[in-house]
């Protein structure tokens, strides 16, 4: 007995040795022939530890086969991107359905094997298998249903699948799990991909049987979808008009919130509520300051606050001094309104109303206004100033 460990073709040599007639030796030439196995074509199977989800949806993508071992590994994550390792982490930024390719290679061959829209980033799907018969799922409109039954190839038993008028099939794929397609498989899983298009109850109803049997025999599945309406939660965003002014400062609010909120609380800073729940409310601002306004906002999925500091300013107004008129002017508009007296100049009238005055300028005044050497406040070093300027 002798065992041949390479491939190749040997000669055989018989050596007979008997003691009467001395030895013979007889030599065959190629005599055995030992073949090297055939390589095997691999097929390529696909696991991956999610199909849908928030963007950016990372997904772990792991490669395995059956029939023979790959050598090479290429995917194509269907949005552009592509990988030559085994098990490739991959993260898809947009919202979208990608297709999945995965090809391997051997001395044998390639294959691929392609799962058309197969991880749909961006969306909520809710993948549904035979042994959830009779429950009832609950999914946001423009959402996915995944629907995975095995059928029975050798038996010739397969699923068909109905479906009500607000779910809409979108996609049929056969996998063979474990076997792929070409090879001589005995179980299979039939997927289809089901767009939650309308709202309300929707059914979904598989049934079982060979393509010559009678409708109503073999098995049966169903499945209830409760469709609701997309909501998300409110991204919350203001406007005003104006944002400065003089005091009393009546505001006008504009809710510009996304997604559709149903409550509004807003914080107008100043400690008054009037108005605070109104979805766009007018406000007055009585007392002179720099007010930072927030504005919270739900609705039946969420909330969320936005804050701006200082985002309203109001000022002062500029007031005829006691015993005047008109009230102070700037006459070279620098902001500072070193016309006290109101006549549309700088002079010496303005110094000694100034000097006067200082006391009530302080209580009645916006500052900024009136403040001539930058220090905040009103000092007898301001009317220094406006002499020097006359
Ligand atoms: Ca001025
Ligand atoms: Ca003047
Ligand atoms: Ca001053």
């Amino acid at each position: 007995m002798h065992e041949y460990t390479t491939p190749g073709s040997f000669n055989v040599s018989l050596n007979a040795t008997n003691s009467s007639t001395g030895s013979n030796v007889a030599t065959k030439i190629d005599y055995v022939t030992i073949l090297a196995t055939p390589p095997i074509l691999p097929y390529a199977v696909i696991t991956v530890n999610a199909t849908s989800g928030d963007i950016p949806l990372t997904v772990d993508f792991n490669g395995n086969s059956v029939g023979g071992s790959p050598n090479s590994w290429l995917w194509n994550f269907g949005d552009g991107q592509t990988s030559t390792l085994q098990n490739p982490v991959h993260t898809y930024q947009a919202k979208g359905n990608y297709t999945i390719n995965l090809t391997v290679s051997n001395s044998a061959g390639t294959t691929s094997r392609i799962l058309q829209n197969w991880i749909r980033a961006g969306y909520s799907m809710v993948t549904v298998e035979e042994s959830q018969n009779n429950s009832t799922i609950p999914l946001y409109q423009n959402n996915f249903i995944r629907v995975k039954l095995s059928d029975n190839p050798s038996t010739g038993y397969k699923w068909t699948l109905n479906v009500s008028a607000g779910l809409e099939k979108i996609n049929e794929t056969f996998i063979i799990d474990p076997k792929p397609t070409g090879m001589d498989g005995n179980g299979g899983i039939r997927v289809w991909d089901i767009h939650a298009a309308g709202i309300g109850e929707q059914t979904i109803t598989g049934s079982y049987k060979r393509s010559w049997d009678p409708p109503g025999t073999g098995k049966v599945f169903s499945i209830i979808i409760y469709i609701t309406s997309t909501i998300s939660t409110p991204i919350t965003n203001f406007t005003a008009t104006p944002m400065n002014g003089t005091t009393p400062l009546t505001v006008i609010f504009t809710d510009t919130s996304t997604n559709t909120p149903t409550s509004w609380i807003w914080n107008f800073g100043d400690g008054n509520t009037t108005n605070a729940t109104v979805q766009n409310p007018v406000h007055t601002y009585l007392t002179a300051g720099t007010y930072t306004v927030s504005l919270y906002a739900t609705n039946s999925r969420g909330s969320n606050t936005t804050i701006i500091t200082n985002f309203i300013t109001a000022t002062k107004p500029i007031l005829p001094l006691p015993g005047m008129s008109q009230p102070p002017t700037d006459p070279d508009n620098d902001g500072i309104y070193e016309d006290l007296n109101g006549n549309n100049r700088i002079d010496f009238t303005d110094v000694v109303l100034y000097f006067n005055q200082m006391s009530w300028i302080a209580a009645n005044e916006p500052i900024a206004a009136f403040d001539l050497n930058g220090n905040g406040r009103i000092d007898f070093s301001d009317t220094v100033v406006l002499f020097n300027e006359v």
